[in-house]
């Protein structure tokens, strides 16, 4: 919490700013307003000083964090191409997303496409951030960053609220300049003019956005004087992979946020709760923390329906006796959570279902303590099949009798899923990062072991069926040992139990 003379002082402090902008606006007509505060369409120092500091584009991350992102860019680039001839100039091309609607004049809730947000931290729809360098930027990553957004509109804005505009998207992120997008045209028109020879960076495989890639990017593509046409993908996750510690502040903020947030969910959690209920509620104590919201549609599943993996419909009742399997995580200021719990409404765990739990959770902090430097993630998915083998035949749900290659496949099929993927700004993350190399310091990766019975799963004994159990922690990878993020959500039985009979 920030006391009255905290926010007191920061006012003074603004004021003193706004001053200095207004005798700027006078002369140069750059800032205008209808008073001393200009808005914009995302939160700025200026308009929400409780969620953002002078100096930070997007909360907790600061114009030199993003100037930074966009040098490393360029860096890797340019690398990329060192010695290969006549490939002097660079122009990278990120669009941003655009909105969509799920009907006439009704938008679904805006997300930023991530790599666009991730190299300028610009909130806004139908934007395009370019980025030119030369060659000898190899070792500085110097370049030059250009934002086109969208024009100032009163009419719009009335209806809409204010957009930045140029000027303000400059004032903002500080990129190099900003300019109106219905000038991107002729902008190109006139790079290409200039450059006989030059590398274009472009995500030419997945366009993000349909007008600026038909209408723009297409006729650049064409372009003969561009020598190698570079898809981004793989380059922007290369860096994105690796968090910095400003973003893995962030990402503690946001697991801490989930992890409270389960605990309200689980001890608010009873009989005959239906699971919309459970979702509504971790939805509220994430935005209750400040999560913007819920990271994806969770999966909040009932007794059997936890072995449908993305069941998402969460519409049905919990029984007394049964298991809920929550996967639910949030975004806070870009970046995700993503955790897993599995409780019995009751309070209690039934044997089978604590002996299914235990086992789970064995296979799972085992896997965890291989979040280092010396496995891949896909070490660490064989490692948990064999571990959950194991777990299994001294349950006699797998037989010792079956043969190994046989003993796989049923192993495949009570976990169906990997144990692991990246988590960043997406909750997928990095997509196109094998899950083969080793792990790195300052990865952030889930870990999510599972096992599902199905109800009319016959070769298994009785107790067992209709169980879905998944327990998953979000897991920072260092120099050392790996630190769990998400320690404070409880997860051994007893803990669980002990928590539920407080309700
Ligand atoms: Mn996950």
């Amino acid at each position: 919490m920030m006391s009255t003379r905290s926010y007191r002082l920061i006012w003074s402090r603004l004021l003193c700013h706004s001053h200095v902008k207004t005798k700027l606006r006078k002369k140069n007509s750059v800032l205008l307003a209808f008073s001393n505060v200009r808005y914009f369409r995302q939160p700025a120092a200026e308009t929400h000083p409780h969620l953002i500091s002078v100096g930070e584009v997007t909360p907790g991350l600061t114009v030199k964090e993003f100037y930074n992102r966009r040098c490393n860019l360029v860096r890797s680039a340019l690398k990329a191409f060192q010695g290969v001839k006549s490939t002097e100039h660079h122009l990278f091309v990120f669009p941003s997303a655009t909105t969509a609607y799920m009907s006439t004049d009704i938008p679904y809730v805006f997300r930023q496409n991530t790599d666009f947000l991730y190299l300028c931290g610009f909130q806004e729809p139908d934007s395009l951030l370019l980025i030119k360098a030369h060659s000898s930027s190899l070792q500085t990553g110097e370049h030059e960053a250009i934002l086109f957004v969208l024009k100032k509109d009163p009419e719009k804005e009335l209806w809409h609220g204010p957009v930045s505009g140029a000027d303000g998207a400059a004032v903002l992120t500080g990129v190099d300049a900003a300019f109106n997008s219905n000038e991107v045209e002729k902008y190109l028109h006139y790079y290409i003019k200039n450059h006989k020879n030059y590398v274009l960076w472009y995500n030419h495989t997945q366009p993000v956005h349909a007008d600026f890639n038909n209408r723009v990017v297409s006729q650049l593509m064409k372009d003969p004087r561009h020598k190698y046409l570079e898809n981004t993908a793989s380059l922007l996750h290369s860096l994105r992979v690796h968090k910095s510690t400003a973003e893995l502040r962030l990402m503690q903020k946001s697991v801490d946020i989930a992890a409270e947030a389960f605990v309200d969910v689980m001890k608010f959690s009873k009989p005959m709760i239906n699971e919309s209920q459970l979702w509504a509620k971790m939805d509220f104590e994430c935005r209750m923390r400040g999560a913007e919201f819920l990271a994806y549609p969770p999966v909040v599943a009932g007794g059997n329906r936890a072995n449908t993996i993305h069941y998402i419909t969460n519409n049905q009742v919990v029984l007394d006796g049964e298991m809920v399997l929550m996967d639910a995580g949030c975004e806070l200021h870009g970046y995700a959570s993503d955790l897993t719990r599995t409780w019995p409404v009751s309070g209690q765990f039934t044997k089978a279902q604590k002996q299914l739990y235990n086992a789970t959770l064995r296979v799972q902090e085992e896997c965890i303590k291989m979040c280092t430097k010396a496995y891949s993630l896909d070490e660490i998915y064989t490692k948990m099949l064999h571990l959950l083998g194991e777990e299994l035949l001294l349950l006699g749900i797998i037989s010792a009798h079956t043969p190994p290659p046989q003993q796989l496949n049923i192993l495949r099929k009570i976990c169906p899923h990997h144990v692991s993927h990246y988590l960043g700004m997406d909750v997928h993350d990095t997509s196109t990062i094998s899950r083969g190399i080793k792990l790195q310091p300052n990865m952030v990766v889930t870990i999510e072991p599972g096992i599902y019975i199905p109800a009319d799963d016959f070769s298994v004994a009785p107790e067992y069926r209709g169980i879905g159990i998944r327990i998953e922690d979000n897991i920072l990878v260092s120099e050392s040992e790996p630190v769990n993020l998400s320690a404070s959500c409880p997860k051994q039985a007893e803990e669980i139990e002990d928590l539920l009979s407080s309700r």
